[in-house]
């Protein structure tokens, strides 16, 4: 036993896992900073696939930057520390940081996340993936909270279908089953607390209804070193998507 035994426990059997106060205050300090830092640096440099806003002609809305560990070496650093030693427990193997993406859902602004399986972006065979998701607000029901569907990274893939959710453009054709509303699981958050899901498991958040508060937070993508990815399936569907978000105005 050691002190993530129960954390792999409840992956394993659950599909997901919350880990409390995963990074303390201190170091809560310091990735605010460099967030803040991060967006002042890089933002203006940025390529349009790479950061996302709710309305693209209001910088206040920024809803998602893509991949800052690629711009960024405070970011990955922070992704090679312990979220990485924590991805390697889980996932069993050496693992590949993927992508450590900025989430925000801005007061009223923010929309619901799709209800989806990660695995069905990736593109990977075997589909040995996780995500983890860092609370950098107090994170509940009225602004927009992740949801998993407990036990459904045991069922295989379900069917999805394009959305008009920029950054998520997948969804569950037919979620809402029964079994699905039976096994939702509601993970409210606090700043530094870790949410950590396979890349089989469904998910999804509710949109932002508070006037007041936004709800941000850290996600970081690791691979297994095992996972092979469609490389040209997974690049076709890419560019396909930011042509398509390019000529809509969206990005
Ligand atoms: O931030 C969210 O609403 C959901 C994030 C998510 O779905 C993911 O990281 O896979």
């Amino acid at each position: 036993m050691d002190e993530n035994s129960e954390a792999i426990a409840s992956y394993q059997r659950d599909g997901f896992v919350s880990i409390p106060a995963f990074f303390n205050s201190e170091e809560l300090v310091t990735i605010e900073f460099e967030l803040a830092r991060f967006k002042r640096e890089h933002i203006p440099t940025l390529e349009s696939s790479e950061v996302f806003y709710e309305d693209i002609d209001h910088p206040e809305s920024l809803k998602q930057i893509q991949r800052m560990q690629q711009h960024d070496p405070f970011f990955s650093g922070l992704m090679n520390g312990k979220p990485q030693r924590l991805a390697e427990r889980l996932l069993g193997e050496n693992v590949v940081p993927k992508n450590l993406q900025y989430f925000n859902k801005p007061p009223l602004l923010g929309r619901a996340t799709p209800p989806h399986q990660d695995g069905y972006y990736f593109m990977l065979e075997p589909c040995n993936a996780l995500t983890m998701w860092m609370a950098l607000d107090v994170v509940d029901e009225e602004n927009g909270c992740v949801r998993y569907v407990r036990g459904s990274h045991e069922n295989g893939m379900r069917p999805h279908n394009r959305t008009q959710t920029l950054g998520f453009s997948q969804g569950i054709a037919d979620f809402g089953t029964v079994e699905d509303s039976a096994n939702e699981v509601v993970c409210r958050a606090h700043p530094g607390d870790l949410l950590v899901h396979q890349a089989m498991t469904i998910h999804r958040a509710e949109a932002n209804s508070s006037p007041t508060r936004s709800r941000r937070a850290l996600g970081f993508i690791f691979y297994g070193e095992s996972a092979r990815e469609d490389a040209e399936a997974y690049q076709a569907y890419k560019q396909k998507l930011e042509t398509e978000l390019t000529a809509a105005g969206k990005i």
